[in-house]
């Protein structure tokens, strides 16, 4: 992996893991350098799930869904994952209603035969601020306004509520579960509200949202999931202390796939995929609207944002580059709110750092989204 201009082969940093995993199992280790405070993240995560034998080959992973398109894609890319768990899915204001997030949850967990797995309810607006959705992209449902006479109840849904779920969840695997969160940031700001210590019992956060370079795609200099609760990616990205990657808007479309791979993965003679294409029909004709094209960064093709922070919770070879950087959110400028800020020059002073998604294994992420509708 490429840190910050320093080339890190996969295969030796994974040596340099084990051989540093027994000195830390003995000392704790203080980070030296801007660069050493990877190892040490990572060695956290390890000395954690040490306590734990037995567990440490499954990926537990809780996901926190506006179940949107892309949202349904990286679900089904989780569940289809060798050696991945995933022990509730949160649902949250976004593309669409809560309900309808909650419903559309429940629609792609039974597309997967997967409806054991449990849904809860999640904070219906943001905490400050104008409500926002995507019915534009995602269809007004969140699915592409797709009919689905036979979508499961909303009785389905836990009586719990997403966030003491999350809480709880999280305090029963402490060290172990990675949070991937594809949606505004409502629900995780809420839980370390009511729990401060809920960012530390995380093994790790994935985050799609944010941008980079100022580019947006709902205002103008803002990504959805940013724009649509500021405040709670701000208390996210102060908060939260983990070992956190981030999977931002431009780095998407950069790393987008072919529309020809589209073609090909909807295709497969499979009930996920015509489910897949019947609710993706719609973003597919939205993608080549004048609108869109002038979200899209370095030209057009297939993004399905919320898979890439997906991808990288269950295979932790996927991100081959990152930029470690101490990140904020705008949340007053009139153009601006709601845009990622990057403290390159280290003027905040903060000690963590967010891994930025650079580049990562587009060959590995065909043969996780092929296997999603397999
Ligand atoms: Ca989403």
């Amino acid at each position: 992996m490429e840190v910050s201009g320093m080339s890190l082969n996969a295969k030796n940093l994974e040596n340099l893991h084990t051989q540093m995993f027994a000195e830390a199992c003995y000392s704790s280790l203080t980070a030296r350098s801007r660069y050493q405070g990877i190892y040490t993240g990572l060695l956290s995560c390890r000395a954690r799930s040490c306590s734990n034998s037995g567990s440490t080959m499954v990926k537990k992973l809780l996901v926190d869904v506006d179940c949107g398109v892309d949202d349904a894609q990286a679900i089904m890319l989780a569940l289809a994952a060798p050696d991945v768990e995933v022990l509730g899915i949160t649902c949250v204001h976004g593309n669409t209603t809560v309900e309808n997030v909650c419903k559309n949850t429940l629609r792609v967990l039974k597309a997967c035969q997967r409806l054991e797995i449990p849904v809860f309810r999640g904070a219906s607006k943001p905490i400050l601020g104008k409500t926002l959705s995507a019915g534009h992209f995602h269809g007004h449902d969140g699915l592409g306004d797709a009919p689905d006479p036979d979508a499961p109840s909303l009785e389905m849904v836990q009586k719990e509520g997403a966030v003491a779920a999350m809480i709880r969840i999280v305090s029963e695997h402490a060290g172990e579960v990675s949070l991937v969160a594809t949606a505004p940031l409502t629900n995780l700001a809420l839980a370390t509200r009511m729990d401060p210590t809920f960012p530390q019992k995380l093994k790790g956060l994935y985050i799609m949202g944010g941008n980079t370079d100022s580019r947006g795609n709902t205002t103008m200099c803002a990504e959805f999931n940013f724009a649509a609760d500021p405040e709670a990616a701000y208390i996210v990205l102060k908060d939260f202390q983990c070992p956190t990657y981030i999977a931002c808007w431009e780095f998407t479309c950069r790393s987008k796939l072919p529309w020809e791979f589209c073609d090909a993965w909807l295709a497969q003679d499979s009930d996920k995929a015509r489910f897949m294409k019947r609710i993706f029909q719609h973003s597919i004709e939205a993608s080549s609207s004048e609108r869109s094209q002038k979200e899209m960064v370095d030209g057009m093709g297939f993004v399905s944002c919320d898979s890439y922070a997906m991808a990288a919770a269950v295979d932790d070879s996927f991100v081959t580059e990152c930029e470690r950087v101490a990140v904020s959110v705008e949340l007053t400028g009139s153009y601006t709110r709601g845009m990622m800020v990057l403290d390159t020059l280290d003027m905040m002073k903060k000690e963590h750092k967010a891994f930025v998604m650079k580049k990562v294994d587009l060959e590995k992420f065909k043969a996780l989204m092929m296997a999603a509708l397999k």
